[in-house]
């Protein structure tokens, strides 16, 4: 144990996203045969009493209310964002500049321009960084991929997603504050698209390639609510819901749907991929399985088999339990986890490192547009 290298890790923001990657940094060791172990140095918030309590609770040494002082600390080794999106940027940017490794939460930031900043700062000055695109660590995502990189599909005709909620269908629910920041554009971006529909098309990328071109609709059902920070009713600026079709660069046609709005919906991020010797099917509601449809299988035997991803050659698996029990959501954040410090012996970027993400930004940008003016939109997005 002693032999372990430290990375010391401090944290930005003690919100939902704070509680998964802490919980990811304490678990990694305990499963992954590691080089080296994250130790939680600092909790950084506005507010001295929360920061403490979130330090006293999973385990900080200690607190800082100032970013900027975190980052002047020379005991901390990788700064982890999981701040509103208005604030990736400076703080990734101040954090690279002072050789800080950067774990960014996603969307990577509010706009292309923003995330070209990010990009531009952290390759200039070298260190390592990732995005945290989580649910590509979901072991039956995972082998989704290594199923369609071994050509198991043949070529792709279809890729569809959804990711469907329900929790802003309330005119009374005001924007913008700790809770609701991500209702409130200046702090988030945009609405469902920066912040689901980016999931959708980190996944849809990694698994089938890249995005071409976008077409889109977007809508905000409620138009005005009360804001938190003024007291006063304002506009909503945000996409309550987005519907968008695009290609993808090797010819396949892409459908994807979010929307805050579809009652009775948690957090239903679903998607499909249609080859021509069979297909996938993938369910955040069921994570654990993967569902899989191969042509191949002799006539009479043919038919949609629910893979359940929990045996020890699945991705990750080997780590957990024994076949047959399954894991769950906050898994992939110590996947995540693991993989980064594993990359710390390689010298292997992390993926989606900034760049990768830096396209999915590309694409959802692309989707806003074609939101606004009904046109086809470029992505700008190669590979
Ligand atoms: C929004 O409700 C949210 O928490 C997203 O911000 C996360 O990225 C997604 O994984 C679950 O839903």
């Amino acid at each position: 144990m002693s032999a372990q290298k430290e990375l010391r890790i401090g944290l930005v923001g003690y919100g939902f996203m704070g509680r998964t990657h802490s919980n990811g940094y304490k678990r990694a060791n305990d499963f992954f045969p590691l080089e080296h172990r994250p130790v939680l140095k600092a909790v950084c918030g506005r507010t001295a009493e929360k920061a403490q309590a979130f330090a006293d609770q999973w385990g900080y040494e200690s607190i800082e209310t100032d970013w900027q002082k975190l980052i002047e600390r020379d005991d901390i080794d990788a700064i982890d964002i999981c701040t509103p999106n208005d604030s990736h940027a400076p703080i990734a940017i101040a954090a690279a500049k002072a050789g800080k490794m950067v774990l960014c939460e996603k969307p990577l930031a509010r706009t292309v321009a923003e995330a070209q900043t990010m990009v531009d700062v952290i390759e200039e000055t070298g260190v390592k960084n990732t995005v945290w695109y989580n649910y590509r660590r979901v072991p039956a995502v995972t082998l989704a991929k290594n199923l369609i990189d071994q050509g198991l599909l043949g070529r792709i005709f279809h890729y569809r997603a959804n990711f469907l909620q329900d929790w802003t269908i309330s005119e009374d629910l005001p924007q913008g504050g700790e809770a609701l920041w991500r209702l409130d554009a200046n702090a988030a971006g945009s609405g469902v698209t920066g912040d689901l529909l980016a999931h959708c098309i980190d996944t849809a990328m990694w698994l089938n390639g890249g995005i071409s071109r976008v077409s889109a609709r977007t809508e905000t059902f409620v138009k005005e609510r009360m804001h938190n920070l003024t007291g006063k009713v304002e506009p909503v600026g945000i996409d309550d819901a987005c519907l968008f079709m695009c290609d993808f660069n090797n010819g396949s046609l892409g459908l994807f749907e979010s929307t805050r709005y579809a009652r009775g919906h948690k957090a239903l991020y679903t998607f499909e991929i249609n080859g021509e010797h069979g297909s996938l099917a993938w369910d955040l509601h069921d994570l654990h399985r993967l569902s899989y449809f191969s042509h191949k299988d002799e006539g009479h035997l043919r038919g949609w088999r629910s893979i359940h991803v929990t045996d020890g050659d699945h991705p990750y698996m080997d780590k957990w339990w024994v076949p047959g029990l399954q894991i769950g959501y906050e898994h992939t954040f110590v996947h995540q986890v693991a993989d980064f410090l594993k990359d710390l012996e390689t010298g292997e970027s992390t993926q989606p490192d900034f760049r990768n993400a830096l396209e999915t930004q590309r694409v959802c940008e692309a989707v806003l547009n074609s939101g606004k003016d009904g046109a086809w939109h470029n992505t700008g997005v190669e590979s």
